[in-house]
């Protein structure tokens, strides 16, 4: 059933989904499904040789916000939530950013459960695997409303 939903999850466009889904250490997917996005694609995060831990704050900061990776590296993050309310980390263009902080702010409620996203309840870990494969600047972000706004953001350049 959960994997059913995760791969629906991937069909459909986040702006569909509404759920109360919360943070998944690993989740069963089947990543032979992921979508290919600008900035990489979801990959078995058990695949990868790096692991970059994140930490989240309620002073709406990710640490490091500054990230270097080179292309074709498959990278598990692990985003830990130091804080007392919910954070993500949502991976993506600064323009889907964005756009994603907008639909947010329109709808409060949506909540999204793709594989470049990861929702961590207060002390908890989330995590996603990554595969970068093209050079070039990307983001990631906490896009609960009022958090991106307020600085909660993040840089991955992706090097040769
Ligand atoms: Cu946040």
């Amino acid at each position: 059933m959960r994997l059913l939903f995760l791969i629906l999850g991937i069909a459909l466009s986040h702006a569909a989904l509404a759920h109360g889904e919360k943070a998944h250490a690993v989740p069963e997917v089947d990543y032979s499904k992921a979508e290919k996005k600008p900035f990489g694609i979801a990959t078995d995060p058990r695949k990868a040789k790096r692991t970059i831990r994140v930490e989240m704050s309620d002073a709406m900061r990710f640490t490091p916000a500054d990230i270097e990776v080179r292309r074709g590296e498959t990278v598990r993050f692990v985003a830990a939530n130091k804080g007392q309310v919910l954070h993500e980390m949502v991976l993506g263009t600064m323009d889907d950013l964005n756009k994603h902080a907008d639909l947010m702010k329109r709808f409060p409620g949506m909540e999204h459960d793709e594989l470049h996203t990861t929702h961590v309840a207060p002390g908890q870990r989330g995590e996603i695997g990554w595969r970068f494969t093209n050079t070039g600047t990307y983001y990631f972000g906490c896009l609960i409303p009022g958090h991106f706004e307020a600085g909660m953001i993040g840089k991955i350049t992706v090097t040769p």
